[in-house]
């Protein structure tokens, strides 16, 4: 059995993502970021940077002790090496999608989350930090687009490249994005939102939190006040 401690965001969704697509058995351990749930020193005890997801598998490959990982590309790395599946087991096709699963970690990830800090939280508009990161969002949106024209997922099979990109597609208006400039990336979106794996994924979200009211002061310190856990 896998623990996830977990919070609908879009690095949450690409753990449930492949979770579901797996259909490994896990249970959902709630983090609510907006409470401070990320610094109880027992989250911090698997997850030492106060991010979610984090997950603890029982029953490691190998046997063994409970493993405890944080970062969701090392997640999504392990499940797929603990499965056996959404990465290609031959060298050259494995590389491919590693190299786009850090393009999404380095890149899209960091550059659409500041993109939602400065256009959806940030209590004071900087038109200069809002450009920037929406600029920087459709320069990514496009390098996937070019990336997609001739196959159809990122590194041939859906992947864990996919998994962990296409969670930060999903806020694309509130990104400034429309998926009408980025024609092969929007085929690619549709086909992984029908995906039934994709759909319980963001309906089990929904039951952990249906999101999407306006954040409060007190959410505010605590995400974006709060120093590092000494
Ligand atoms: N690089 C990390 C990022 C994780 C991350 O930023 N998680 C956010 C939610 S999407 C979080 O836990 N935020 C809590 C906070 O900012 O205190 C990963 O991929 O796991």
């Amino acid at each position: 059995m896998i623990d996830l401690h977990y919070w609908p965001t879009p690095n949450g969704h690409k753990i449930t993502l492949f979770l579901e697509e797996a259909g490994l058995p896990y249970t959902i351990h709630p983090v609510d970021i907006g409470k401070g749930e990320q610094f109880r020193p027992e989250f911090l005890a698997i997850a030492p940077n106060n991010r979610m997801p984090a997950i603890v598998d029982h029953e490691p490959a190998g046997g063994g002790a409970p493993l405890a990982i944080f970062e969701t590309g090392a997640i999504l790395l392990y499940l797929a090496e603990k499965t056996g599946r959404f990465l290609p087991a031959d060298l050259p096709g494995r590389f491919e999608a590693i190299q786009w699963l850090m393009w999404q970690m380095g890149g899209l990830g960091p550059m659409a989350g500041q993109n939602h800090h400065f256009n959806i939280y940030a209590p004071e508009k900087i038109p200069y930090a809002q450009d920037r990161y929406v600029r920087e969002t459709a320069r990514l949106y496009g390098v996937l687009d070019k990336r997609l024209a001739d196959r159809p997922f990122v590194a041939g099979e859906y992947s864990i490249a996919d998994m962990a990109a296409y969670p930060w597609i999903v806020p694309h208006e509130a990104q400034g994005q429309k998926l009408d400039d980025f024609p092969n990336l929007k085929r690619w979106f549709e086909t992984i939102a029908a995906r039934p794996a994709t759909i319980t994924a963001y309906e089990k979200g929904k039951a952990v939190s249906s999101g999407n009211q306006p954040m409060s002061e007190e959410q505010r310190r605590v995400l974006f006040g709060t120093p590092a856990a000494r």
